[in-house]
């Protein structure tokens, strides 16, 4: 039977006011399909997104929703997490949103590994506001802000997730939705902050202005610049220079959560007695 879709979406919203073609919607439907897999009651989850055209998941998806401010959605998120710390708690953000503008943030998620999923729609440019430089764009690439070539260098995600604390980090792209949907499933099921860096196209800010004329050269060049976990960990440094390994690249069950711990804290604080972390 097919996958009825309409149950998780608001259809009365559709047509989404993305281009056609864009990534936004197959990682979308990723999404619902694994929390279908996972059986979750659309009530108990709660998705926060920033602005951009990642922001309108939140527009579009039927469940509890913020949309918030630029680059804040993981602030909201902490907050819709200590409070109902038994709901499931998903934040989408551009990469513009989630590493430029919200990268504090993110940071600060990542190292109190919170079990919020933060799913990272990474096109490599501002995509709303028509190609402005977002941390992520490759060097050498034109943008609005950068006209004779981006000179910034290209910022690795998932590094700085794993390198501030989170502990699940997982990269995927748009490419093959049956990945991504598995990949979901393990993070959102994952008790602690769940980052995933997943590569998306903007054919229409990024790839036409760069020499791909058509939204499959941006989908060609997604694909020429990722690879599987298991494949880069065997290549050389050399080789290795301009790809970014894909699939689950740290899973950490045993590191402590924090909202379990700020429950010890307000037991602590009802028996008036010091909090044993
Ligand atoms: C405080 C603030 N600064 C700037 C903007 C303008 N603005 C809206 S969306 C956006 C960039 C979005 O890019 P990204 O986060 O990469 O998301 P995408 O649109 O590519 O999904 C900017 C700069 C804003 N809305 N608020």
């Amino acid at each position: 039977m097919a996958f009825n879709y309409d149950e998780y979406l608001r259809t009365n919203k559709m047509p989404t006011l993305w281009c056609w073609g864009c990534g936004d919607g197959v990682i979308l439907k990723a999404l619902i399909r694994a929390i279908d897999k996972l059986g979750w009651n659309m009530d108990d989850v709660c998705v926060v997104s920033g602005i951009g055209c990642s922001g309108r998941f939140s527009s579009y998806i039927n469940c509890n929703t913020i949309h918030t401010t630029h680059g804040r959605t993981i602030a909201y998120a902490t907050g819709v997490k200590l409070a109902n710390p038994d709901k499931h708690v998903i934040c989408v953000s551009g990469d513009g949103d989630g590493l430029a503008i919200g990268g504090n943030h993110t940071i600060h998620g990542c190292r109190r590994n919170i079990d919020i999923n933060h799913i990272v729609v990474n096109n490599f440019i501002y995509g709303l506001t028509n190609s402005q430089t977002s941390p992520t764009t490759p060097q050498g690439m034109w943008t609005v802000t950068m006209k004779r070539g981006n000179i910034d260098p290209t910022f690795d995600a998932c590094k700085l997730a794993i390198g501030a604390g989170a502990s699940f980090v997982a990269r995927e792209t748009m490419l093959d939705p049956k990945k991504l949907e598995r990949v979901f499933v393990k993070g959102l099921e994952h008790n602690g902050y769940s980052f995933f860096d997943i590569f998306s196209n903007c054919h229409v800010n990024l790839g036409r202005k760069n020499k791909m004329n058509s939204a499959m050269a941006n989908l060609e060049w997604i694909d020429s610049i990722t690879v599987a976990k298991t494949k880069f960990d065997k290549m050389s440094e050399e080789e290795q220079k301009g790809l970014f390994p894909t699939g689950i690249l740290k899973q950490d069950t045993e590191a402590a959560e924090y909202t379990d711990m700020y429950k010890k804290v307000q037991e602590a604080h009802q028996n008036k007695t010091a909090v044993q972390l």
